[in-house]
């Protein structure tokens, strides 16, 4: 039957190795004696996909049947990466796909490697979100994310002479054999027009909205494989294109080219994702986007409860919890507010009582550049409804709620409303996100703190209820189990194989922290790991680096707050020390750099050409005899990540204080035992307190020494006046020794001195040298190094991302979880 076909599908390779022979030739149509490597993947994907579309169909019609509640989460971002290694790994086949391909004489690896990154976001927020889908799959918590189709995600980074530059990332240019469209759930949006006031006979009012266009969402779906198939969820992701009679009065009219351009207009919708950038450009075409597929989502969910409930909205809170990942879908709120109101016809107070109880909102940065606010005039020209529902929540809040608790405080009213004034009047989505939320989360101890004292203090006094914390987490299974197979099987052998779903459980390693096996063993997978990554990086970056040098590594997103030149100061002062003294022997290490600048930052783009060219001079200067190396890694990405973070000695966490609010490469580092060299922000103050101290390196202010130093009045001259040593690596940016284009480095040296150094680089200087003398000097203690990174790697329990789902779910969404069985 069915069943046992599946089993053996699973168990028999040489059932796997027909399966995936028949899909060659039948799927793709192909033969073995000329198949092309991409051909072989995507076979080997049609094979998997039996198992996955069953295993989704059996939980589909398990929630269906049980009428369940369940979580809706909306971000504009979902970094999946990858899925094919994850998949199979999941799915329990990946040793049966291994050998059935083994025996075709096929590297399963090679074939990997065709896959594109699925980069359908910027960084952090992105790939929290994909973390998120893979633990809700695994926990079985019924639940859909919902996300744009961008025809083109983060760009593609090349590094010439030096230089970014950006191309642009077409992922499914060949079809992606995951994805799945859904012609039957397609959506269609109203954008743009008037609004018409109705006054009928009683005198009661009727608001109209005339939109002028039509967009439909065509939702393409791939399914997330929960760890041993618990259950198959599902990532949503809306396409734009034209409706049919978007363009038809045009093109009766004998406008065929308008009508084209229109549709070119539409399309353009989900094109592109958007980079982290500080520009205006584009403002329009982002709130379209984020309009877009926020009503297709709500339609879809609404469609969802009325095949059920048949219009009666007394279970809809009961039902649905909608998740809105930073401000970016904060426009669900009025547009739910709006279909509830208008489309629906109920009332407003019923329809607000919905809406408070369905949404939370989570926020991922106090940067007041990343706070969204958008122009009224905007607003105005593109959904003119909205700017009505939004301006009537926006009065009875300070009407009612803001008036009952700071009577005639203008001041405080002025500092709440949604709309802030000024020449240029804005929505504020943040405050109109806390205004209707149930709950609102930071996503580690420190941020949640700040996010209530610093970026809402006033809303945490009105509703302190409202605010709590959810520090974030990773998944095990990609960021342990499928990048460090060798990692794995240790942790196999000594805490069982369930460790992947009991994160907790690989504390079974710290009683061997000790024991000189195990510290080899643990440092010999560490070592392989290296071997691999400096063969990667000699095809790369043409660099030659020594496997058994200290590997620092900073990936991440450029960003002056993240201080990748604090990094480069350190790498300066290492660098003249060792050309003041040539028969200095320090510890060999290795700097290895990845990160994408936004396109319109500009000095993010030239410490990123400090980098390559400052490194380019180190690397081949003989007189330091190799003893550094500085390697920029270009097209920093998901699958990047996987393989250089297993390799890592050294997790350059060094964020000023207070600005990274939590970061989360910092936790995968830690799981494959790297020690972290950072400052106490975001969730390292917490990994520290689980690893413990002393077995990482803490430098710099603290969150309550960058408030004070600012308070007092912060100047840079000061430090690099007082210390030598950062002075001549200052000044040293700004000379011709590294580059005929010394502008470029000196804008650097300019930002931290003329323009106030921001972020504080000078003042954390003197103390990020220690603490890199402290890594220095445990690295050449091998048996204390092994200590520390095996203890780092076996206190990691918390910071799965089954436990920041399991908060939430207990915190805010308040699911039940379910079995999925094989009933159908
Ligand atoms: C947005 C922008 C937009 C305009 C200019 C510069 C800029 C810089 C940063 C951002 C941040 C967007 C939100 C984000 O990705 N936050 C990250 O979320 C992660 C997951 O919660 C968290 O670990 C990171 O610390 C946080 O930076």
């Amino acid at each position: 039957d069915a069943r046992a076909d599946k089993n053996s599908l699973k168990l028999d390779v040489n059932v796997f190795k027909e399966k995936i022979v028949h899909h060659l030739r039948c799927t793709i149509g192909t033969s073995e004696k000329k198949a092309s490597k991409l051909a072989w993947w995507q076979a080997l994907v049609a094979t998997a996909n039996e198992l996955i579309f069953d295993r989704l169909t059996q939980t589909q019609y398990t929630h269906a049947t049980k009428d369940t509640r369940a979580v809706h989460y909306l971000s504009a971002e979902f970094l999946m990466g990858r899925l094919t290694v994850n998949n199979l790994v999941s799915l329990e086949v990946y040793n049966t796909a291994k050998s059935a391909l083994q025996e075709l004489g096929i590297d399963i690896n090679e074939l990997c490697e065709e896959e594109t990154d699925m980069a359908l976001g910027n960084g952090g927020l992105g790939r929290l979100a994909a973390c998120f889908m893979d633990s809700l799959a695994t926990l079985a918590y019924p639940s859909v994310g919902y996300g744009i189709h961008y025809e083109n995600g983060l760009f593609r980074q090349e590094i010439r002479e030096g230089r970014q530059i950006e191309r642009p990332d077409s992922w499914r240019e060949y079809g992606c054999p995951w994805e799945v469209c859904r012609p039957e759930s397609v959506q269609e949006v109203p954008i743009g027009g008037f609004v018409e006031t109705q006054t009928a006979p009683d005198g009661s009012i009727r608001k109209v909205w005339h939109p002028e266009h039509m967009i439909k969402g065509v939702p393409w779906d791939i399914p997330v494989v929960g760890f041993r198939g618990a259950s198959v969820t599902i990532l949503r992701l809306w396409e734009s294109r034209p409706t049919e009679s978007f363009n038809w009065d045009v093109f009766n009219a004998g406008g065929y080219v308008d009508a084209q351009n229109e549709k070119a207009a539409v399309e353009t919708i989900s094109k592109v994702l958007y980079p982290n950038d500080s520009t205006e450009a584009g403002k329009m075409l982002r709130l379209t986007q984020q309009y877009f597929f926020s009503s297709c989502s709500l339609r879809d969910i609404l469609r969802r409860y009325n095949r059920t409930h048949f219009h009666d909205y007394g279970e809809f809170a009961k039902k649905i919890a909608i998740q809105l990942n930073d401000t970016h879908p904060v426009i669900a709120i009025p547009e739910l507010m709006r279909l509830l109101v208008d489309e629906e016809g109920i009332s407003w107070d019923a329809a607000w009582e919905i809406v408070t109880e369905v949404f939370s909102y989570t926020n991922h940065t106090l940067l007041p550049e990343a706070l969204e606010k958008w122009p009224v005039y905007i607003f105005e020209k593109l959904l003119p409804r909205h700017l009505e529902i939004i301006y009537e929540i926006n009065y009875r809040f300070l009407n009612e709620v803001v008036e009952a608790k700071w009577s005639g405080d203008d001041e405080k009213k002025r500092k709440l409303s949604i709309i802030e004034e000024g020449p240029c009047k804005m929505v504020r989505m943040a405050n109109l996100a806390v205004i209707a939320s149930r709950k609102i989360n930071g996503v580690a101890e420190i941020h949640s703190k700040l996010v209530r004292e610093n970026l809402f203090p006033e809303f945490s006094t009105l509703w302190p209820d409202r605010f709590c914390n959810v520090t974030n987490g990773v998944t095990p299974r990609r960021w342990m189990l499928a990048c460090n197979p060798g990692l794995a099987e240790l942790y196999n052998e000594i805490a069982g194989k369930d460790w992947p779903l009991h994160l907790d459980s690989c504390a079974a390693l710290r009683p061997y922290a000790d024991d000189p096996q195990i510290q080899k063993r643990f440092m010999d997978i560490k070592f392989k790991n290296k071997v691999a990554l400096a063969a990667e990086i000699k095809k790369l970056c043409g660099v030659e680096v020594d496997p058994h040098a200290m590997f620092d590594v900073q990936i991440k997103r450029l960003h002056e707050y993240k201080r990748q030149h604090l990094n480069l100061l350190y790498i300066l002062h290492l660098y003249r020390k060792l050309l003041a003294d040539p028969a200095m022997r320090i510890v060999p290490q290795v700097f290895i750099f990845g990160a994408k600048a936004a396109p319109a930052y500009t000095l993010a783009k030239n410490i990123i050409y400090a980098i390559n060219v400052i490194g380019d001079k180190i690397n081949n200067d003989y007189r330091i005899r190799n003893q550094l190396k500085v390697v920029f890694m270009p097209n920093y990405r998901v699958s990047l990540a996987e393989k250089i973070i297993p390799a890592a000695d050294i997790s350059e966490q060094i964020s000023t204080a207070g600005y990274e609010a939590s970061g989360t490469s910092n936790m995968k580092f830690s799981m494959n035992g790297a020690l972290t060299l950072g400052t106490m922000d975001g969730a390292n103050i917490e990994i520290v307190a689980e690893a413990g101290v002393e077995n990482n390196f803490i430098f710099g202010m603290s969150v309550k020494d960058v408030q004070e130093l600012k308070a007092k009045g912060y100047n840079p001259w000061d430090f690099y006046n007082s210390n030598q040593d950062l002075r001549a690596v200052v000044d040293w940016l700004d000379s011709d020794f590294f580059t005929e284009d010394r502008q470029a480095l000196a804008s650097i040296k300019h930002s931290l001195l003329e323009g106030g150094d921001p972020y504080m680089v000078l003042a954390d200087f003197a103390s990020y040298c220690a603490a890199h003398k402290r890594a220095e000097e445990m690295y050449a203690d091998k048996a204390r190094w092994a200590h520390a990174a095996i203890m780092n790697s076996a206190s990691m329990g918390k910071f799965s991302s089954d436990r920041s789902i399991e908060d939430y779910v207990h915190n805010i969404w308040k699911l039940k979880n379910y079995e999925i069985k094989d009933e159908i």
